[in-house]
């Protein structure tokens, strides 16, 4: 094979090879017979249970480690050789501690095992925006996911060349135990190691750890952005315009790029194209504009809400070939989830891998969930049946506007638009959203995640920052910028607005705006809709609602300005001194509104 022909490549197998003491070295070749094979010897390993084949044609159940299920961010390190470029927002470790420290978990570690290696692309085989990656893994659920995510195997390593660059991504998963747990970066050797975990964000190195940690290093050096973005087209009128849109971890990306038009607008004809769902590199365009790819090749989708009301073509999306991670497994070889699809299993097993039936309560009186709220579904993106026909352009698409989102029970309205870039970037420095299971921590607590990639950025945020600003001096016409909110609350508790299809109000509100349309009013975060911008045609919203979501108050605004300051204050000088002129800007229009 064609693996022999890449020097570097050669060697840094090998060397993985004598360190982790694997029975085997395997080389995926990406072809659809080997993905049967492998499928399964995971089988027989006990690593994946086959689904009843009737209902889910080629589909697996696979159950984690109960400590493995949501990214450690606490055991996730960008490794440097300066502390100062990992910035004040990572956990840093220096290079060569890095390399000792995960050395030692590696040695022997594979003993055993097979270690396979995987060649993959991020972005479409010779996409002008696309990157190249080897994963070494000693976990076949790995592989198996990988086959799913990424375009990998023997094209690949053609692309690659006998001297291409290549992200050196090597993972073990040790014996699983949090001790040996470690996600390290180095992003100044084109490196990722990670050990002791075998959860998405932590194992598969394509995705968060090349696609946004690594590649957002390498986005700054070259001129372009590595984001946490899902990719949607909205076409009307045979014209299809596109826009990208960041929202943290399970805030509703998946979501929003599955959209399907909700009744009162289907009149006017809108479809809606999905391209991303979690990762898009954005580069300038020889026109001007902004462009847009998206890196991945699936979706490694939330499970828990997903039914065929509040995302149909994600439903249909993981009808085959998919793979279901700490979900309900009925005794009938079936898979639920909490506000699933259909009737849960009379009985089963929960994610934790006790046996579970419907209705169980815990010695509280509280239900047991049967799948983690973590749980999450790999599907193959070609699946979806609102998937782009252009999604893997490898010139990418054009972007209209750009939407940044939190998940806020109070403060944020329903939407609002940024008075140009600057402030645009602004708006999406201080984003801010209650924590979800995605990670491993306090669920509900209020923290900044600027543009939605607090745990995802590999250099000094206030860098970052610097290069957003830049970017938009770069682009002849930049897209507008905008920032949602669907998850503002009333006085119960309850969610305002009715947020998945009816989310294309605001879009189409959104992208009136870009074309110059649209009716709105200015307050001082930005321009909201006016109370008959949106178009509300057949969804009834109780009296006084609208007003509640489109409601800036300044009081409120007021009070977030000491938290963007404090903020801000932990970049020192790296901060783009025009960020502290925007928050000056808008602390002056909050006292004229307060004043008035
Ligand atoms: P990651 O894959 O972790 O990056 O998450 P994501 O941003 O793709 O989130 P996803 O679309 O999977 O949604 C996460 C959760 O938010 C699910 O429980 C959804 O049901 C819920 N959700 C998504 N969109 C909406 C919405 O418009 N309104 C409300 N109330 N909930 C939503
Ligand atoms: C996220 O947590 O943002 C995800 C899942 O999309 S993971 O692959 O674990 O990052
Ligand atoms: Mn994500």
């Amino acid at each position: 094979m064609a693996h022999s022909m890449h020097a570097g490549l050669k060697a840094w197998v090998d060397e993985t090879e004598k360190l982790g003491k694997p029975d085997q070295v395997y080389w995926i070749d990406g072809s659809a017979a080997e993905r049967v094979r492998l499928l399964k010897r995971a089988v027989a390993r006990g690593f994946l249970i086959p689904l009843d084949q009737d209902r889910y044609p080629g589909s697996f159940y696979s159950r984690s480690n109960p400590n493995d299920v949501a990214r450690t961010e606490h055991l996730t390190y960008i490794c440097t050789a300066k502390k100062e470029d990992a910035g004040p927002t990572n956990n840093w470790m220096s290079p060569a501690e890095g390399y000792a420290k995960s050395k030692q978990i590696i040695a022997g570690s594979m003993k055993g095992r097979t270690m396979y290696v995987i060649p993959f692309s991020m972005g479409p085989v010779g996409s002008p925006f696309s990157k190249i990656g080897v994963e070494i893994t000693d976990s076949l659920y790995v592989v198996l996911n990988m086959l799913i995510m990424a375009r990998t195997g023997v094209k690949v390593l053609e692309r690659l060349g006998t001297d291409g660059a290549f992200t050196k991504c090597l993972h073990t998963r040790a014996d699983l135990d949090v001790k040996n747990r470690l996600i390290l970066h180095f992003p100044e050797d084109n490196a990722v190691v990670s050990t002791g975990s075998a959860y998405g964000g932590n194992a598969l190195l394509g995705k968060k750890c090349l696609a946004l940690r690594i590649a957002s290093w390498q986005a700054r050096q070259e001129g372009w952005l590595a984001e946490h973005m899902l990719i949607l087209g909205i076409e009307k009128d045979g014209k299809t315009e596109y826009v990208t849109a960041a929202f943290p971890s399970a805030c509703g990306k998946t979501n929003l790029a599955m959209l399907i038009p909700p009744q009162g607008l289907k009149a006017k004809g809108y479809r809606i194209w999905t391209l991303g769902d979690d990762i898009a590199w954005l580069r300038v365009g020889a026109d001007g504009r902004l462009w847009a790819c998206n890196p991945e090749a699936g979706f490694f989708g939330v499970a828990p809400g997903t039914n065929s009301k509040s995302n149909p073509n994600a439903i249909a999306t993981m009808r085959a070939n998919s793979i279901f991670t700490n979900v309900v497994l009925g005794d009938d070889l079936s898979v639920w989830w909490e506000d699933g699809e259909g009737e849960p299993p009379a009985s089963g097993t929960a994610w934790d891998g006790r046996p579970w039936k419907p209705g169980q309560k815990d010695a509280d009186g509280k239900p047991v969930l049967g799948a983690h709220p973590n749980s999450r579904f790999t599907a193959p993106a070609g699946q979806c049946p609102s998937i782009a026909a252009n999604w893997e352009d490898p010139q990418g698409v054009p972007i209209s506007a750009v939407i940044f989102g939190g998940r806020r029970e109070r403060l944020a309205p329903l939407v609002f638009e940024s008075f140009d870039w600057a402030h645009g970037v602004y708006v999406g420095a201080t984003v801010a959203s209650e924590r979800t299971a995605a990670a491993v921590g306090a669920v509900g607590e209020v923290r900044r995640d600027p543009m939605a990639m607090l745990p995802f950025c590999g250099y000094d945020m206030g860098e970052y920052f610097g290069h957003w600003l830049a970017m938009g001096k770069a682009l002849k016409t930049p897209p507008k910028v905008f920032h949602v909110n669907w998850f503002r609350k009333d006085a119960k508790g309850k969610f305002l607005w009715p947020g998945y299809g009816e989310n294309l109000r605001v879009l189409e509100w959104v992208l009136a705006r870009c074309r110059g349309e649209g009716k709105a009013e200015k307050t001082p975060i930005g321009f909201v809709p006016a109370k008959d911008g949106l178009d509300l045609s057949g969804l009834e919203l109780s009296n006084g609602t609208l007003g509640e979501l489109l409601a800036v108050k300044p009081e409120e605004w007021s009070g977030e300005l000491d938290g963007v300051k404090a903020f801000f204050e932990r970049f020192g000088k790296t901060l783009p001194k025009e960020l502290w002129g925007q928050l000056d800007g808008l602390r002056d229009r909050l006292k004229t509104k307060t004043a008035a």
